[in-house]
């Protein structure tokens, strides 16, 4: 059974559209006093400028949805928080319709997933005002548990924000985390830069809050932290290293090493989710042929077998027409990790998308793939 490279990086595109139209939507309710920095933080932590992409559709009274075409996430906006008590009540009432009506749905898409109340560290002080409605919306929410963290935003005096936070959290709040921040990088003039952090760690808390249907979507909406998506995208690696592994448990024939061509697709489908990158045929179709497969040639043919057997240290004898069950897995776990290298090149900025269907692209994919056979000892 031969499968040539364009069929192949065909299968592999459906299969991507599929994973992605299939996605959840992730839904999160960000609240705050204007000007805390709730548009800074939401553009930092996803893809696509989401906060700066027109002014989004009024939902309620104090109360906007951001959508954009082609990500599966909504953010409720909530406004005039800085209007005094009467005003609260009212975004509260909003915030505890939207949940209900949500739940009421019986669809995770419509369901609110999260809350963000965002503080500004910059302010210095926490109003009671503010400790007190964060009490109410979580009586409100005493039944529906929708996880709520409060956000410190410009946090760039972190003793402030570490003092703040000790203050929130012995309030003994129904909150899951209070997470201090520093979206974008702050300038202090004469004292020089404090750089971003902690966006990484908002993720890592969103991790543990949201459940398992959300996490492939968490990972495509979020640019905050690459370790998260690494974690998630080399796990999926080791799935289908295992399995195809067992779909060579019986040595298979290299003629038949085009069984694990599915196995490798879907692993590539998930790569390409948990990055959110736009990735395009030609680019499979490079990685594919600079790693498994040659231009014209066959996808995983028998020379190209031989040749990728050459390179694992201890894959045996290529004189027995078969590959072992431990080599299927080592090939595939390789090409999954050449293809999370590029990714995070491109996550990086080292290298464009549009690069990596080039021979530059090639290249570093071919590189990397070489590097981890032989590093499969
Ligand atoms: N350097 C830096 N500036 C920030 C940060 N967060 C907010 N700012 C600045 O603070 C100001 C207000 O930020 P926005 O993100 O617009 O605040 P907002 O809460 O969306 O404000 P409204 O939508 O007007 O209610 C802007 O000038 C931002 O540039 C940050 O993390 N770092
Ligand atoms: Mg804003």
């Amino acid at each position: 059974m031969t499968a040539d490279v364009n069929k192949i990086a065909q299968d592999a595109i459906n299969a991507i559209a599929e994973r992605i139209k299939n996605l959840n939507r992730l839904n999160i309710i960000v609240a705050g006093k204007t000007g805390v920095g709730e548009s800074t933080l939401i553009n930092a932590v996803f893809r696509d400028k989401m906060a700066e992409t027109g002014i989004g559709r009024p939902v309620t009274d104090h109360m906007r949805k951001i959508t954009k075409k082609g990500v599966p996430l909504c953010i409720y906006d909530t406004r005039g928080f800085e209007l005094g008590k009467e005003v609260q009540n009212d975004v509260k009432r909003e915030i505890a319709d939207t949940i209900s009506r949500g739940l009421a749905a019986n669809d995770i898409n419509e369901a609110v997933h999260c809350i963000w109340y965002c503080i500004n560290t910059a302010s210095n002080r926490i109003e009671p005002e503010e400790i007190q409605w964060l009490r109410e919306i979580s009586r409100e929410n005493e039944l529906t548990q929708v996880p709520i963290i409060v956000v410190l935003t410009q946090s760039f005096s972190e003793a402030n924000a570490q003092e703040m936070r000790k203050t929130l959290m012995e309030e003994n709040l129904d909150i899951i985390q209070v997470v201090p921040v520093l979206a974008e990088s702050y300038e202090i003039k004469g004292l020089g830069t404090a750089p971003a952090y902690g966006l990484d760690v908002l993720i890592q808390v969103m991790e543990e809050a949201l459940p398992e249907e959300l996490m492939d979507t968490l990972q495509n909406v979020q640019i905050a932290s690459l370790k998260s998506k690494k974690l998630r995208a080399q796990a999926a690696v080791a799935t289908a290293a295992l399995a195809a592994a067992g779909e060579g448990a019986a040595p298979l024939p290299f003629a038949d090493c085009a069984m694990m061509i599915p196995t490798q697709l879907g692993m590539i489908a998930s790569i390409t989710v948990i990055f959110g990158f736009n990735v395009s045929k030609s680019i499979i179709t490079a990685l594919l042929s600079s790693t498994i497969g040659s231009g014209g040639a066959t996808v995983l043919g028998k020379t190209v077998v031989s040749n990728i057997l050459k390179l694992i240290p201890g894959a045996g004898s290529v004189l027995g027409g078969a590959i072992s069950a431990g080599t299927a897995g080592v090939i595939t776990a390789a090409l999954g990790e050449a293809y999370i290298g590029v990714m995070e090149l491109v996550f990086k900025g080292d290298m464009s998308l549009d690069d990596l269907s080039t021979s530059k692209g090639r290249e570093a994919m071919k590189k990397l793939f070489r590097r981890k056979l032989k590093e499969s000892e």
